[in-house]
């Protein structure tokens, strides 16, 4: 299987994230994408190829344009306030108060946030440019006929909503490549979402659409980030209505009860009968991940990637979270590996 890498994930190297009210250094960091593509190399994966660049109409083809101007100048603006510290919010439009976009990057900040753990710095934006392009070009090689692509997207994106960033996401990489597959001729894409979260920012992005159905598999939000969205009883409005389809799952799950929800979300996803599959993949799943609660060791990784690759259908996987940095190389590669065998 081909990798698609940008270097230029390393831009996104921010200080500090808001973590249990003290600001600790972000466990999303650049190490992660070195072990994963470290991991790629030693067991031959496949070739290892640089994106190409499709330019700003893809990612404005989902994201809302003041969204992505604001993302375009949020450090330079806030840096200009002679702020020490990286951008963060520390004010939202709250039940009740008022929608209008304020001037100030303070109130633009709060606009744009859905949270505060996720700070802007230098680079942040480049960085989540060059993840786009990542993922625009695994749904490149995907829809010219490969079986299947990994994008390794450093900084990831599935909770980067039509106009919001926050849980280490800006640009909806996943969503950006369903609609660049879209765009060149599929009918209908599914998105699997198997990061230990839910994928809200791609819930939002296709939840009136039906030619997008979207499935994850995610701690329940009554328990877990981003605790807004991902309830079962999402089910897609309007046209869109019944292709999302949410498995909340509680703490301490084990790979057992998490593969009964994915045999579930697969039957979905082939009655769907799509012309291509989006992995969101994120092993945040994990048993030792610092910030989650379901236990998955590093064997079930492959198993559950044989389990999709059953589905036959040609597949782009698109890298999200994961935070056991030691094992994030061996478990991603291992859903890759699964799925090829
Ligand atoms: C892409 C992705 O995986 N984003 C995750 C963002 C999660 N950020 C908020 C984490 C809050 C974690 N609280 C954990 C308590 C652990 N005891
Ligand atoms: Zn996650």
């Amino acid at each position: 299987m081909e990798t698609i890498f940008s270097e230029k994930h390393r831009l996104r190297n921010s200080k500090t994230e808001l973590f249990g009210g003290e600001l600790v250094e972000p466990f999303e960091r650049p190490s992660r994408a070195e072990y994963i593509i470290d991991r790629v190399r030693a067991v031959n994966l496949g070739p290892v190829s640089e994106p190409d660049d499709f330019g700003m109409d893809p990612i404005l083809a989902i994201h809302d344009k003041g969204f992505i101007d604001f993302l375009l100048t949020a450090w330079t603006d806030w840096q200009a306030e002679g702020f020490k510290g990286e951008a963060m919010p520390t004010v939202w439009p709250a039940r009740r108060m008022s929608t209008h976009i304020p001037n100030h990057i303070e109130g633009r900040l709060g606009y744009y946030a859905l949270a505060c753990e996720t700070t802007i710095s230098d680079g942040t934006w480049e960085a989540a440019y060059a993840a786009a392009q990542v993922a625009l070009t695994g749904a490149e090689r995907v829809s010219a006929g490969a079986p299947a692509a990994f994008a390794l997207c450093r900084p990831p994106g599935h909770h980067a909503a039509i106009d919001m960033y926050g849980g280490y996401c800006f640009v909806n990489n996943a969503a950006v490549a369903a609609q660049h597959l879209l765009d060149k001729g599929a009918k209908r894409i599914a998105v699997l979402d198997v990061d230990f979260h839910h994928g809200n920012g791609t819930q939002d992005i296709f939840d009136a659409r039906d030619d997008v159905l979207f499935v994850s598999l995610h701690g329940d939000p009554m328990d877990a980030f981003p605790h807004f969205l991902g309830h079962a009883d999402e089910t897609g409005t309007g046209k869109g209505e019944s292709f999302t389809i949410n498995y909340p799952l509680p703490p301490n799950t084990d790979f057992a009860t998490w593969r009964a929800a994915l045999a579930k979300a697969l039957v979905h996803i082939k009655d769907y009968a799509p012309d291509a599959l989006i992995v969101s993949l994120g092993v945040d799943t994990f048993e030792t991940d610092p910030i989650s609660f379901f236990k998955l060791q590093s064997e079930d990784f492959s198993t559950y990637g044989a389990d999709i690759a059953g589905l036959g259908l040609p597949t782009l996987f698109v890298m999200e979270g994961g935070y056991d940095i030691e094992e994030i190389g061996i478990n991603t590669v291992n859903v890759l590996q699964g799925f090829e065998q």
